[in-house]
């Protein structure tokens, strides 16, 4: 396979203005009719060949102005059709015949549990029919939709339904018009056995929009959450960003089969059913949090991604990277704001900062890619957004607003660059941002080391900053980075944030630095006793900060830093310090000794008065595995396990009676509501009775199970079946669990769930449970949810067992892969993202996973395969 370049851009030789679809649905069969408006583009040279994208297409017939081609005329190949002269302006007519049943790529038309639907970002408009399928070709579309009547009673497609009727052989037809120009790969199609729940909208104009949620009839139920998110999203745009929905009518599909989360398709989501559906009986906390951001996510997406677009998939971050922070910021202002802050952060710093330190390293706008698809990554998303966010955080919020509403009115109906959005934000404040885009086209994660000292004699605080950013594949230089670091010197008397003055300049008791040169020393004055530094406050960048503090003056911080989110932080870096001690003391064979300090640190928590017990819940959480390792030079996943184990159990016994009257304190038997307080209180609960059941306390042991037969609610349940499937309680745990799997076979969402909470076991056996239950009747690697359920969550959350030393784990991985390869290549180069990581392991580790790596690399690989073995074995 070929690389494609950023450098190599040119605007498309012919592109089209209005797209007729007719599609005649059959499972096996489907005639796709397309009457395309074909135009030359101006930018370029007339009498080019005209080169259109199509994927496992039969042409049954093609005709340029009404004149059918001859066999000469033309050209299908696998990549698509050349005809070697056209005319400038012409109607380009085609028939195509597609076999949507045998589609298990899951990209173009595909058929999910009876019903067809499809996935078209970033390339899966070219499996429906031949189109110059770039982002930069942005068309009206006309979709006549026929299908079964008994079979397909509803048939949904972008825009208003314009006209249906019924057709002979009990078949019927519904037009669909989208007024918006818009790429192809915007375009959805649903048609099948569908309900609906509708509810309406009135936007900030008066307009009344119709909101509709299509589900499977046993999930009507299920909906009422995502269209509470939706009522809640579509007024926070209107009010935050001022934009407005544009269509009639908005519509979301639940879809069982599903690569991704859910897709912005205009004025027709479609959702992965994992990511709309929710009630209390079914789904966690977690999930109903999740679905909230999503569904706000897919909508903002229709200004930051569908009015105005992408130039091409260089630039996927300028929708991703924007739309993500826009979701985050919706998320924090409806929920916790510090606690979003925290959990967003602390994926961030677990899943890119591996994935910045890896072999699979990208800009967050890469220069060249094998398979688009790979690229839909933390780096483009989060990092993307931790972008954005810092945009804001130097223009101040209202001048970024500015640059937001720049960008709309300027772009609006245009596919842009990322150029183009940080224009505008440099045009509206005034601020040279050049060196700031060079967090566009640098990978890796800057390093920040930060010395302070404080002068008694002069009353000042000098406090030294330097950068660097490690190397990363293709990558070996680094220029610095505009770093903005906010911060406070805090009093060590008070206990508060002290007056800053820099060069004379009073600044108030919180600044942002302007970290630019590879080092800078700022110089505090007027500081009149040794201050305690509380530095890149709220994350205010996506950077790894390394500061020589003690025990003390993060226990010090703990308690009195007035930034939630770095108070927090100071308790994980605590509970690092004593962690990395138990590591080194586990690699030694040492007697393991709890730091007192650590709880201590618990105790005040656990019995200081807090109205904000999200944050409390998050201070109580220990970091996980994944995140320990990516603090260590050389990953011990073994001494890291212990370590933990050791953390919580001592944390348990010296603390038992504390988690015993917390977990007392936040019970309640109030009906369950999706609220950020119940579900805060919940969170604090639930983490007392994990350390609870860490030991395996009798009463701890006893309010699991009664939390497990109180069956109050998913996120009880599964929390305490969690804890028993995982502790040595097997007489408790096996029929608990077996109860579980009769009473939720019907719903493949909680079965999910039950894989999950098996494949996670910390014990020994797991791997056998593991095979067992890929043999189960429920589940299917050809339904992408049950694989990330399955094989996800043992090679990503059971690190113990998927690095046993026999290599066991990695083979069984590596099988998937190769098995997934030829059904869905996208799952399956996401899925293989562990055994990419070798580097970081032990010596004996590194050589089985590279032995599997090979062993997949010798398999004919798609694309998608080929280019992440290629890069993680460069
Ligand atoms: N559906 C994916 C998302 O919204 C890709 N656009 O991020
Ligand atoms: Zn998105």
């Amino acid at each position: 396979p070929q690389a494609t370049h950023l450098k190599d851009y040119l605007p498309p030789a012919y592109r089209v203005t209005h797209t007729e679809l007719k599609f005649d649905l059959a499972p096996s069969a489907t005639t796709v009719t397309a009457r395309l408006h074909v135009e030359r583009h101006p930018e370029r040279e007339a009498g080019l060949p005209l080169r259109f994208a199509g994927d496992k297409l039969s042409l049954v017939r093609i005709a340029v102005d009404g004149q059918e081609l001859e066999a000469d005329e033309y050209e299908v190949d696998d990549e698509g059709l050349t005809i070697a002269s056209v005319p400038e302006r012409f109607l380009l007519d085609t028939e195509v015949s597609i076999d949507p049943a045998a589609n298990t790529a899951l990209e173009g038309l595909y058929v999910s549990s009876g019903m067809f639907c499809t996935q078209c970002e970033p390339q899966g408009f070219r499996r429906i029919t031949f189109y110059p399928d770039r982002p930069d070709v942005m068309a009206t579309f006309s979709t006549t939709v026929v299908g079964d009547k008994t079979e397909a009673p509803v048939l949904l497609s972008n825009g208003n339904p314009v006209e249906s009727g019924e057709l002979p052989g009990g078949r019927h037809f519904v037009t669909w018009e989208d007024p918006h120009p818009k790429p192809s790969y915007l375009f959805a199609l649903v048609a099948g056995n569908l309900e609906k729940v509708e509810d309406r909208f009135t936007t900030m104009s008066g307009r009344d929009v119709t909101l509709q949620i299509w589900v499977e009839p046993e999930n009507l139920d299920k909906t009422d959450h995502a269209m509470a998110s939706l009522k809640r999203a579509m007024r926070w745009d209107e009010e935050t960003y001022g934009r407005e929905y544009d269509l009639d009518r908005f519509m979301i599909v639940a879809v069982n089969d599903f690569n991704m989360g859910a897709m912005e398709n205009k004025g027709l989501n479609i959702f992965n059913s994992a990511a709309v559906l929710t009630h209390p009986q079914t789904a966690t906390d977690a999930a109903f949090q999740s679905v909230e951001g999503i569904v706000a996510h897919e909508y903002f997406h229709n200004w930051s991604g569908n009015r105005v677009t992408c130039r091409d998939w260089f630039q996927l971050s300028l929708k991703e990277g924007f739309t993500v922070f826009r979701d985050q910021s919706f998320s924090a202002d409806v929920n916790s704001a510090p606690v979003k802050r925290i959990e967003d952060v602390s994926f961030f710093r677990t899943a890119q900062f591996a994935e910045d330190a890896g072999p699979t390293a990208h800009p967050v706008r890469p220069d060249h890619y094998i398979e688009i698809s790979n690229f839909y990554t933390l780096t483009i998303y989060e990092k993307g957004s931790e972008i954005v966010r810092m945009l804001r955080h130097l223009l101040g919020w209202e001048t970024f607003r500015q640059g937001s509403d720049l960008y709309f009115a300027r772009f609006d109906g245009q596919a842009v660059t990322i150029e183009d959005f940080v224009d505008c934000m440099a045009e509206v404040s005034g601020l040279d941002l050049s060196q700031f885009m060079r967090w566009y086209s640098q990978a890796g994660t800057p390093e920040i080391d930060a010395h302070g000292e404080y002068d008694y004699a002069k009353c000042e605080y000098h406090l030294r900053l330097s950068q660097r950013t490690p190397p990363t594949p293709g990558q070996a230089e680094k220029q610095p980075l505009h770093i903005p670091v906010r911060m406070g010197l805090v009093g060590t008397k008070s206990g508060n944030d002290m007056a800053l003055t820099l060069d004379g300049e009073s600044l108030g008791h919180e600044t942002v630095l302007h970290l630019r040169d590879t080092e800078q020393t700022y110089v505090f004055t007027g500081i009149d006793e040794a201050p305690t530094p509380s530095l890149l406050r709220g994350f205010s960048a996506p950077v790894y900060l390394r500061y020589p503090y003690s025990r003390e003056e993060l226990s010090f911080l703990l308690t009195h830093d007035a930034d939630d989110f770095n108070r927090w932080d100071a308790g994980q870096r605590l509970t690092m310090l004593a962690l990395d001690d138990l590591i080194a003391a586990h690699r030694n064979g040492v007697e393991k000794v709890m730091d007192s300090r650590v709880i201590d640190a618990y105790r005040r928590l656990l019995t200081t008065e807090t109205d904000d017990k999200a944050v409390l819940a998050e201070m109580l959480t220990l970091p996980s595995e994944a995140y320990i390792a990516e603090q260590q030079p050389m990953v011990d996943v073994d001494a890291i396990h212990a370590a933990r184990v050791f953390v919580k159990q001592s944390l348990a016994t010296a603390l038992r009676d504390e988690f015993l009257a917390i977990h007392e304190a936040h019970r309640s038997d109030e009906p369950y509501a999706p609220e950020p307080d119940q579900i805060a209180r919940r969170r604090v609960k639930n983490v007392a009775l994990e350390y609870l059941m860490s030991i395996e306390d009798d009463e701890g042991v006893a309010l699991a199970e009664a939390q497990v037969d109180a069956e109050h609610n998913m996120t009880d349940v599964r929390a305490a079946l969690t804890m028993l499937v995982h502790s040595s309680r097997s007489d408790i745990a096996e029929p608990a669990l077996k109860a579980f799997g009769e009473k939720w076979a019907h719903d493949p969402l909680v079965m999910n769930q039950w894989f999950t909470i098996q494949v996670t076991r910390p014990q020994e056996d797991v791997l056998e449970r593991v095979k067992y239950l890929m043999a189960h009747p429920l589940f299917s690697l050809k339904n992408p949810n049950k694989v990330r359920a399955l094989i996800g969550a043992f090679a990503a959350q059971n690190r113990i067992n998927f690095h046993r030393l026999d290599g066991e784990g990695y083979r069984l991985l590596a099988d998937v892969v190769i098995e997934l390869n030829s059904l869905n290549p996208e799952i399956a180069a996401r899925i293989i993202t562990p055994l990419t990581r070798w580097q970081r392991f032990d010596e004996q580790r590194q050589a089985l996973m590279k032995a599997e790596l090979e062993r997949i690399r010798a398999e004919e690989l798609s694309p998608n395969v080929f280019e992440m073995v290629e890069r993680a074995l460069a």
